[in-house]
């Protein structure tokens, strides 16, 4: 028997919440996969940014100190500066992380839509605020800000005829087409919190997310391109809500032009769009009010709906877009993300929009038509900040960089990498190849949950050392703890797992509809600190250094993905009696799926049946969590309390069966056997 490396095949259906119950104790502490010795070795060169701002580490680090020892002067200060008001506030900021009863600039109103386009009408009206690069090369639409008004106001308006009112849940399920963004500052202008959901999500998965919001009304478009291929939405979201009651309208907007059925509960929305006035008052809401929630994975349990709120978040974006990248007037700024993550949210919408910038939205992937195309886009639109993950960076040195210098890229100033750890090599290609050694490369380093950048160098500021995410942003405290103590770690050069001592603005208020969950995940796993899950590296010269997640999240290209999703779609297969998933290192992915199953009597492995599972799992959360690898075994390594020995599993998967460590505690050491013997006949 061997291995089944399984490629990557078929297409999405549908997807299941975890079934495995919460726990409230600290999650298990697994070093992770790129450890701090690898990234050392490889990294001891420390680069000074390049057009350095006279003193700027200098002013950096007394704004730091100020954000610490005055926030509220410092923050009070920064939003009156930042944003436009309907209301001042009355307190600056609220609450602890002792009962997670968070609050910023409380008694403040204001509203997100009006921040992100109606405060630039007077200077800005005529300037581009959403640039569309299609999927096909060349495709442009540009909406100057005057037209972003008047289609979200037209927009607004058609969900408010179709009975959205304030504080309404409405979900997106759209590709990355400048409705969008359109619908979802829409859902900010008329105070309805929106949920998007990426659009690489089955039926299966968008329906428990639209379900678990309660929403009743879903957007999405007739199909979508993306990368030369399909994607039929409609026919995703009419399966996703043949059994979700609650949704009352589908609006469906016009994307290729092609012929969808339309159901009693769908609305088209090119006929109804015309007829809408082009102005739409905007709600007044209270700094605390949510303006949107956003689904993501954690180690156990069913996605989380991680609530952001209006003013706070709004603030933190639009400061973090600006000192990360050094915006300046008349910039193109191209987040390459997709606005179904929490990157396509912060620096695609709410944070290039709020600074008046010019936001790049990108339909395509960095490979269509060939792997010149984010460089063909930079050339085409002179991008001056382009922002990617690690996963496409490799992608694309793995096809050699020679295709770049039939592009004149010298419009960059900075390039920035999100999602996951970027290896030194990954981020010295970036620096050579893309940067041509001019250009600030910034790895920021941050989560759904934190709303924006945490940890990041700033825009020709701060010195940076490949594959380090360098320092706190302002009002940032981090603390390295002992992950089983719970202690914090002082001084330098230490390693343990990276928390933060207080709340900043953007920090997710709650989980919806789940308030302890969220005190669960976040706040008591260590008293007095916000966990983020990820293990980190102090290095001597105070630069942070993430080394993954210590739990059992996995990122595959990017995206969050928890063990007990995948475990819980593999044993809703009838062949199935258990599952146990793991990650191990891919060469582009960053990670990828290690599923080990055992078999319900009667069924055997078999090449067919292990495809199978893959499908099983595509289908139940999307293909973007495709397994890598299907192990078929007797039975799972589980210690003689019944509590299976991931550990281990992740070793055999990691091709280290010669590390294993202590397996004393192991009840059946003969199926650990098995799985070493089959690992062998794979390498
Ligand atoms: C923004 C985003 C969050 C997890 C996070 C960590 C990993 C993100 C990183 C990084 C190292 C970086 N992560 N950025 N790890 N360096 N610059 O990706 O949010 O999808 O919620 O993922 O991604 O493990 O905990 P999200």
């Amino acid at each position: 028997m061997r291995f089944a490396r399984l490629l990557v095949i078929g297409l999405p259906l549908s997807a299941g919440f975890s079934v495995r119950p919460l726990v409230s104790k600290r999650p298990p502490y697994h070093p992770a996969p790129l450890s701090m010795s690898e990234q050392q070795q490889d990294a001891p060169k420390t680069y000074p940014p390049p057009n350095a701002v006279p003193d700027g580490m200098k002013t950096y680090e007394a704004m730091h100190k100020q954000s610490l020892e005055e926030p509220d002067t410092f923050w009070g200060d920064a939003a009156r500066s930042t944003l436009k008001w309907f209301r001042d506030f009355d307190r600056v900021s609220q609450g602890g992380f002792d009962t997670g009863d968070v609050a910023w600039f409380t008694g403040g109103q204001l509203n997100a839509c009006y921040n992100c386009i109606d405060q630039h009408l007077p200077q800005r009206a005529k300037q581009v605020a959403i640039l569309h690069e299609g999927d096909e090369p060349g495709v442009v639409t540009k909406i100057t800000y005057e037209d972003l008004l008047g289609q979200v106001c037209r927009m607004a308006n058609a969900m408010k005829e179709l009975g959205v009112k304030k504080g309404d849940f409405v979900t997106l399920y759209m590709p990355m087409v400048p409705e969008a963004a359109v619908a979802m500052l829409a859902c900010a202008r008329l105070g309805a919190p929106h949920s998007v959901v990426f659009a690489g999500f089955s039926a299966e998965a968008l329906r428990d997310r639209i379900v678990d919001a309660n929403s009743k009304w879903v957007f999405t478009t007739d199909e979508g391109r993306r990368g030369g291929k399909t994607l039929h939405l409609k026919s995703i979201v009419d399966k996703a809500v043949e059994d979700a009651d609650c949704v009352e309208k589908v609006l469906v907007i016009t994307a290729t032009g092609a012929k969808v059925p339309m159901g009693k509960r769908d609305v088209q929305m090119s006929e109804m769009l015309p007829r809408m006035r082009p102005y739409c008052p905007c709600e007044t809401m209270d700094s605390e009010d949510l303006l949107f929630i956003l689904y993501t994975s954690g180690s156990t349990g069913r996605p989380k709906g991680v609530a952001h709120t209006t003013a706070g978040y709004l603030l933190y974006t639009g400061m973090t877009t600006k000192h990360a990248f050094g915006l300046e007037e008349g910039d193109v700024f191209a987040c390459v993300a997709d606005v179904g993550w929490i990157t396509g949210h912060s620096y695609i919408v709410y944070g290039p929009l709020v600074n008046g910038a010019t936001s790049l939205m990108f339909e395509s992937t960095p490979m269509y038509p060939n792997h010149g195309r984010y460089w063909d886009v930079v050339q085409r639109h002179k991008v001056t900040q382009f922002y990617t993950a690690p996963t496409a960076i490799r992608a694309l040195m793995s096809c050699g960089p020679e295709i770049i210098s039939d592009y004149d890229l010298s419009s960059l100033r900075v390039l920035g990498s999100v999602g996951e750890p970027i290896n030194p090599e990954a981020w010295r290609w970036y620096n050579e190849h893309v940067g041509k050694g001019k250009c600030h490369i910034v790895d920021t380093f941050w989560q759904t949950e934190t709303g924006g950048h945490v940890m990041l160098p700033l825009a020709n500021v701060t010195p940076t050392k490949p594959g380090s995410c360098s320092f706190p942003f302002f009002g940032i405290e981090p603390a390295v703890l002992n992950a089983q103590t719970g202690e914090e770690v002082t001084g330098n050069d230490v390693e343990g797992v990276l928390a933060f001592k207080r709340p900043w603005p953007s920090l997710a208020r709650t989980v919806y509809g789940d308030h302890k969950r969220y005190m669960d995940v976040y706040l008591n796993p260590y008293k007095g600190y916000y966990f983020t899950g990820d293990g980190c590296h102090r290095d001597s010269d105070g630069f942070y250094w993430i080394t993954g997640r210590v739990d059992d999240v996995l990122n595959v290209s990017g995206h969050r993905i928890g063990t007990a999703e995948v475990e819980s779609a593999l044993v809703l297969h009838p062949a199935v009696s258990e599952a146990a998933v793991v990650g191990f290192p891919d060469p582009i992915k960053g990670q990828a799926i290690c599923c080990y199953v055992t078999f319900v009597s009667g069924y055997t492995e078999s090449p067919e049946l292990l495809k199978e599972l893959v499908k099983q799992v595509a289908t139940h959360i999307g293909p973007f969590a495709r397994p890598g690898m299907i192990v078929g075994t007797p039975g799972l390594p589980k210690t003689r309390s019944g509590k299976i020995m991931r550990r281990i599993l992740r070793k055999i998967a990691e091709g280290e069966a010669d590390k294993l460590g202590d397996t004393s505690t192991l009840a059946d050491p003969s199926i650990v056997e098995g799985l070493v013997e089959k690992a062998n006949a794979l390498l």
